[in-house]
């Protein structure tokens, strides 16, 4: 089933709004199989960021990034990329529709309180940067069959 990884970007962190992001993709059924607080170093913000690395705006980001600790999940679920991404809305969270994370908690273009990755290619390479396999974790959620049809999941 494919995974994505999430951030909680350290203006989350700090207003303290960890529990209420995990709650959004928990309830929407997703199954978190990979949590834990980390400091971002230059090398994974480097290599995160690489496709910003020459705009404007790369300096701020990733002084940003490393200001304080971030949280980082991996969520499993059929099309969780595209999920994800929808749950998190777009990146000027003032313009964010209401009901996605960004559009109900935030307003700044930088401080959008999350990251998701932005496809599955992507999510591999991130998984890869910030999680190891002890801290994967496979387990079976009971719930299943009342969250997706027989035929979803073998898709
Ligand atoms: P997203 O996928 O929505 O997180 O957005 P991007 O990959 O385009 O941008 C990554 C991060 O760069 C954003 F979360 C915030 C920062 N950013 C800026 O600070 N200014 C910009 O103009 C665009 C992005």
């Amino acid at each position: 089933m494919e995974r994505t990884v999430v951030l909680v970007k350290p203006d989350g962190v700090q207003r303290a709004l960890i529990g209420k992001i995990i709650d959004r993709f928990e309830k929407k059924g997703l199954k978190l199989i990979g949590l834990k607080m980390i400091s971002l170093s230059d090398a994974i913000l480097d290599e995160w960021y690489s496709h910003h690395k020459d705009k404007s705006f790369f300096p701020s980001l990733k002084s940003y990034m490393k200001s304080f600790p971030v949280v980082a999940m991996l969520w499993e679920g059929v099309d969780s990329v595209v999920t994800v991404r929808k749950l998190t809305g777009i990146t000027k969270a003032r313009e964010a529709d209401p009901g996605t994370i960004r559009g109900d908690f935030a307003m700044s273009q930088q401080y959008n309180l999350i990251h998701a990755s932005e496809d599955s290619v992507v999510a591999k390479k991130e998984e890869a940067l910030v999680f190891t396999e002890e801290e994967i974790f496979s387990w079976k959620k009971t719930d299943i069959g009342h969250i997706y049809l027989d035929e979803e999941l073998k898709s």
